[in-house]
């Protein structure tokens, strides 16, 4: 598969989605979701891949929804078309299973930010920045923007960060709990690829299943999802990733998980 917007590549069982869009700082063009979603769908799809890595450039992980292509829309077609969820990416990233994580370097801006927040978890380097600016160009969030930051940050610092349309520094994103950890920036690739390689080592049914959960927390409330956790954790007794993986504790080695 060639794609004009992104690069793809893997490494040891991790599939990392490049955004290369550097002229526009990475800004997030139809084409290009519809390329992450192609490149997500094709990751998902492949046994040999357990984890994937959504990232950018250094300057950019991406800086927002393209403002010259959005900037003609109407309302009547946004509506029409189901705007910005007319472009496959998103979709597949809600579908997708495996767990993605988001390695962020520079601006993380509007939709960049949404984007990074869709992902199961954010790994930052310590030049990113995070934000929410389409207040400035009179309009709202709308990729979850003003749904997923208050369940990262809380109510004070979502509205304070989307009514100002105020830029977010690592180090601050990190105390407020968007992002997993900061790294330096010329670490990001090496560090979110250890992570990555250490989650596509488990039991892959364990990673969907516990993505599964906690997704789970954030929709229903806390006596159902306890319900929910129990329940899928009684029915992996009896898998084979929960017999090798308990057998291989008992026998002092490596588990050899089935790779499906
Ligand atoms: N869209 C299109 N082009 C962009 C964007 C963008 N979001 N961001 C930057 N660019 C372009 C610039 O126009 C410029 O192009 P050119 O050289 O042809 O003029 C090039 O990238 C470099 O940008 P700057 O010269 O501005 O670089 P600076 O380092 O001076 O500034 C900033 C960097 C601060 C990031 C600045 O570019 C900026 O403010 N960008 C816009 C950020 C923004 O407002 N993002 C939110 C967009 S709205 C949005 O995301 C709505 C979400 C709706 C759903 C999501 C669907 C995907």
């Amino acid at each position: 598969m060639s794609y004009q917007y992104i690069s793809v590549d893997s490494i040891e069982r991790v599939g990392r989605i490049t955004i290369n869009r550097p002229q526009a700082l990475n800004a997030l063009s139809v084409p290009l979701m519809d390329e992450v979603g192609e490149a997500i769908n094709a990751f998902e799809a492949d046994e040999g891949i357990g984890a994937i890595i959504i990232t950018g450039t250094e300057k950019a992980f991406a800086a927002g929804a393209d403002i010259k292509d959005m900037a003609g829309l109407d309302g009547e077609s946004a509506l029409a078309q189901d705007f910005p969820y007319n472009a496959s990416g998103w979709h597949a990233l809600n579908r997708c299973r495996k767990p993605v994580i988001a390695a962020v370097s520079g601006f993380a801006l509007g939709g960049g930010c949404e984007l990074a927040m869709a992902c199961d978890f954010i790994i930052a380097a310590d030049n990113a920045r995070f934000g929410q600016p389409e207040v400035k160009l009179g309009i709202i969030p709308g990729a979850g923007g003003t749904q997923r930051l208050i369940r990262a940050v809380g109510k004070a610092k979502a509205m304070e960060l989307c009514l100002t349309g105020r830029m977010m520094e690592a180090d601050e994103a990190e105390r407020a709990g968007l992002v997993a950890y900061v790294t330096p920036a010329d670490e990001l690739q090496t560090r979110a690829l250890a992570t990555a390689q250490t989650i596509a080592a488990q039991s892959s049914t364990g990673t969907a299943m516990i993505k599964d959960c906690i997704n789970q927390a954030m929709e229903i409330p806390l006596s159902s999802g306890l319900v929910y956790e129990r329940r899928v954790l009684q029915a992996l007794f009896g898998s084979d990733d929960q017999r090798e993986g308990m057998t291989a504790f008992v026998e002092k080695r490596k588990p050899a998980f089935k790779r499906k």
